[in-house]
C-alpha cells in the first residue's frame, strides 16, 4: 500500500480523498492554488503546496507544478479527483514516467475510451448494445445523407472528441443535417482540437442510466449497480439516485453485466462509469465511459456500503479486488442533491461570494460532502458546487421524504442556491413517482 499520496485537486472532493486517506493510514499532500490558500481542508492533509494562481490553467491544471509537489512531497502516487487533469491521458502518463502511480486507469484505456467512436467500436466488440448509427467516422456531407438514410431521422450528430453533450446538433430532414454537420465539425474543431464527427439515430427524452465499475490489474471487475442521473439541466446533473427507479429487474441485470463486458474487455482498470441512454421502451444504448471518480459516486456507496476512493487507491496500489460480485447487495435507496451557489433569478448563473451563515442537516442516513463553512468565500474561478447531500433510506419514498425534511433544514446565507429548486423537484409528483427523463427538467420548470 502507498504511504503518502498527492491530491491534485480541490474542494469537496479533495476533502473526500483526505479522509478516505486518513482512514487507511495513508499521509497526504495537498495543493491548492492562492484563491484556496488557507482552505480549511487543507489542514487535515499532512502537507500542502501553493501551485499557482486562482485560474486553474494557471494551478490545477498545470502539470510540471503539479509532478513538482509530488516530488517534492515524496508521494507515490496521485489522485486527480473529478475534471481537472482526472482524465487526461497525457498527464497520466507523465505520472508513470516519473514513477509516480496514477490512481486510475491506465493511459492507453483513457485515450481509447476519450475518443467516441472508438468506445463505440469497443462497445460492439463487447456485444454490448450500441445507438444505431455509423460505421465510423463521417467524413463527409454525402456520406452523412447516405448514413441519415438508413437509419432514418432524428439522428444526432457527435463529436468523436466530445462528450457532456459539447459540439451535438439534432438533425430532423436533409436540409438540417447540412447545416448541422458542417457546424458540429467546426464546433468540434474549435472546442477539442478535433473535427471528427459521428452520426447516431436521436433518442427523444431519453433516460441517463449509468453503471458504477471497479476493476483491479488482475482481471477482475464487479459493478456496483447503477444511478439514474436523468434529473439535470444543460447537461449539468442536479439529482442523482440508486437504485434506478422503476427499472425492470431484467434490465437492470443486463445493463450492469453488459457494463462489466465493456471494461473487462477493454482491459480497464480502476475506478469507472459506463453511460446508457434508456428509451421510453427501456432499451439500453451505451453512449460512453467516464474514466475517473463521479461526482455522484457516494450514491454506489452508501447503497452497497463500498467507499469507492479507497477502493480505487487499493487498486492503484496493486491490490486485488475482495469484492465479489455476488456479495454486492443495493440496499435501500440513496439520492445525492447537489447544492450550487447559482442565482436562480439569472438562469442559474454562478453566484460567488462569502457564506455568512451556515447550518447544515445531520441525523440517521443524512451525509453532506462539502468543504465550506460559515465565512467560506465562494470563488469565481471555479465550478459552483458547494455540497453534495446524500440521504439513504430503506425505500425511495422515504429517501424523498427525508431529503426533503433534511433540504429544510439547511440554513445558507450570503450566497443564492440551488436548494429552492431541488425543493420543488422533490415536491413534484412526476418526480415523486421516478417518473423522469433527461428533459423532465427543462419541460417541468
Ligand atoms: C444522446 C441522446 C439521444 N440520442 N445520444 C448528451 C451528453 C452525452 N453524454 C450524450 N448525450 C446524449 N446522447 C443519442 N443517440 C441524448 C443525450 C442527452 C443526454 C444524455 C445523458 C444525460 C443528459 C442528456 C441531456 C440531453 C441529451
Amino acid at each position: 500500500m502507498f504511504q503518502r499520496i498527492l491530491i491534485a485537486n480541490r474542494g469537496e472532493i479533495a476533502l473526500r480523498i483526505i479522509r478516505a486517506c486518513r482512514e487507511m493510514g495513508v499521509e497526504t499532500v495537498a495543493v491548492y492554488s492562492e484563491a484556496d490558500r488557507g482552505a480549511h481542508y487543507l489542514s487535515l492533509a499532512d502537507e500542502a503546496y501553493c501551485i499557482g494562481k486562482a485560474a486553474a490553467t494557471d494551478s490545477y491544471l498545470l502539470i510540471n507544478r503539479i509532478i513538482s509537489a509530488a516530488e517534492i512531497g515524496n508521494v507515490q502516487a496521485i489522485h486527480p479527483g473529478y475534471g481537472f487533469l482526472a482524465e487526461n491521458a497525457h498527464f497520466a502518463e507523465v505520472c508513470r514516467e516519473c514513477s509516480i502511480e496514477f490512481i486510475g486507469p491506465h493511459h492507453t484505456s483513457m485515450e481509447k475510451l476519450g475518443d467516441k467512436v472508438s468506445a463505440r467500436e469497443i462497445a460492439l466488440k463487447a456485444k454490448v448494445n450500441v445507438v444505431p448509427g455509423s460505421d465510423g467516422l463521417v467524413a463527409d456531407e454525402a456520406t452523412a445523407l447516405k448514413v441519415a438514410g438508413e437509419i432514418g431521422y432524428p439522428v444526432l450528430i457527435k463529436a468523436t472528441a466530445g462528450g457532456g453533450g459539447k459540439g451535438m446538433r439534432v438533425a430532423r430532414n436533409d436540409i438540417s443535417l447540412k447545416s448541422g454537420f458542417s457546424a458540429a465539425r467546426q464546433e468540434a474543431e474549435k472546442s477539442f482540437k478535433n473535427p471528427g464527427v459521428y452520426i447516431e439515430k436521436y433518442i427523444e427524452q431519453p433516460r441517463h442510466i449509468e453503471v458504477q465499475l471497479i476493476a483491479d490489474q488482475h482481471g477482475n471487475c464487479v459493478h456496483l449497480w447503477e444511478r439514474d442521473c436523468s434529473t439535470q439541466r444543460k447537461h449539468q446533473k442536479l439529482i442523482e439516485e440508486s437504485p434506478a427507479p422503476n427499472l425492470p429487474k431484467s434490465v437492470r441485470e443486463d445493463i450492469c453485466k453488459s457494463a462489466v463486458r465493456l471494461i473487462k474487455s477493454a482491459g480497464y482498470y480502476n475506478a469507472g462509469t459506463v453511460e446508457f441512454i434508456l428509451d421510453q421502451d427501456n432499451q439500453f444504448y451505451f453512449i460512453e465511459v467516464n474514466a475517473r471518480i463521479q461526482v455522484e459516486h457516494p450514491v454506489s456507496e452508501m447503497v452497497t456500503g463500498i467507499d469507492l476512493i479507497q477502493q480505487q487507491i487499493r487498486v492503484a496500489s496493486g491490490e486485488e479486488l475482495d469484492l465479489q460480485q455476488r456479495q454486492i447487495k443495493a440496499n435501500g435507496s440513496a439520492i445525492e442533491i447537489r447544492i450550487n451557489a447559482e442565482d436562480p433569478d439569472n438562469d442559474y448563473r454562478g453566484c460567488p461570494g462569502q457564506i455568512t451563515k451556515l447550518r447544515v442537516p445531520g441525523g440517521l442516513g443524512i451525509r453532506f460532502d462539502s468543504h465550506v463553512h460559515e465565512g467560506y468565500r465562494i470563488s469565481p474561478y471555479y465550478d459552483s458546487m458547494i455540497g453534495k447531500l446524500i440521504v439513504h433510506r430503506p425505500t425511495r419514498k422515504q429517501a424523498v421524504s427525508a431529503a426533503r425534511a433534511a433540504l429544510g433544514e439547511f440554513e445558507i446565507e450570503g450566497v443564492k442556491t440551488t436548494i429552492p429548486l431541488a425543493r420543488k423537484i422533490l415536491d413534484h409528483s412526476a418526480f415523486i413517482d421516478g417518473e423522469i427523463d433527461t428533459t423532465f427538467l427543462e419541460r417541468t420548470f
